[in-house]
């Protein structure tokens, strides 16, 4: 949902309807950005089990489906709609405002439950502690301009506790404005991906990485979406 584009795109309706039929066409293919993404590499909750699909053979999976279907469908719509407050001179996140602590993985969605599960067994990423790692974001359609963050767990998190924003490090490891999508490889979910190349935090064992996507004001003070997209990886550190 983008309720600022559908306003925006019902005005320029109404000039095309003034300026004839090229402006009407360009509406007409602008169409609404239904869709949109999760975290691929190191892989997510939603894309590890959307993968593994109705029948899945990963334990965690099977007990998240039980609890809701979403991340079989809709793995790229785990969204909160108002995420982002462009009304400050900086456009303002709140995050917490609209997700509580043990709905972090849901992001607060009730077709999502199944991903705050504590439990140790998601599909988990092996990853080289320090080391540089190509990261890459699984999309079904953009947000432009936007800004992706990406959250380790402190030292010391419990990955069978329901997780907290106090869990997370305060500052992103990753934190990376308008880079562009390029064509999906085989494998993932979505038609385009973002690819990061940036360094892994200094870990060790399990943690968990928590992704933010978010849209960003315009030069021009205009903005596509207060939407944000959230995505829990579990990964492991060597
Ligand atoms: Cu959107």
């Amino acid at each position: 949902m983008h309720t600022p584009l559908r306003t925006r795109r019902s005005t320029t309706l109404a000039l095309a309807v003034l300026g004839g039929v090229p402006l009407a066409l360009t509406v007409l293919t602008a169409g609404p950005a239904a869709a949109h993404g999760a975290t691929g590499n190191p892989v997510s909750r939603t894309v590890a089990c959307a993968k593994e699909g109705w029948s899945p053979s990963n334990a965690a999976c099977k007990a998240a489906l039980a609890l809701g279907s979403g991340q079989i469908g809709d793995w790229k719509s785990i969204v909160q709609g108002q995420a982002i407050d462009h009304s400050a001179p900086t456009s303002s996140p709140q995050h917490r405002r609209h997700i509580p602590d043990g709905k972090l993985c849901s992001a607060n969605n009730g077709q999502f439950a199944g991903l705050d599960l504590a439990r140790t067994d998601f599909p988990s990423t092996s990853l080289a502690s320090g080391r540089e790692h190509t990261f890459q974001y699984d999309i079904s359609a953009l947000h432009n301009p936007y800004r992706m963050e990406m959250y380790v767990t402190k030292d010391g998190y419990d990955p069978s506790k329901p997780l907290k924003w106090s869990d997370l490090e305060d500052t992103p490891f990753l934190s990376a404005d308008n880079t562009a999508a390029t064509a999906a490889p085989a494998g993932f979910l979505g038609s385009k991906v973002f690819t990061f190349k940036a360094q892994l935090p200094q870990k060790q064992g399990k943690h968990l990485i928590y992704t933010i996507w978010h849209g960003l004001k315009k030069p021009d003070g205009s903005f596509q979406s207060q939407e944000a997209f959230y995505s829990c990886s579990d990964v492991t550190f060597r």
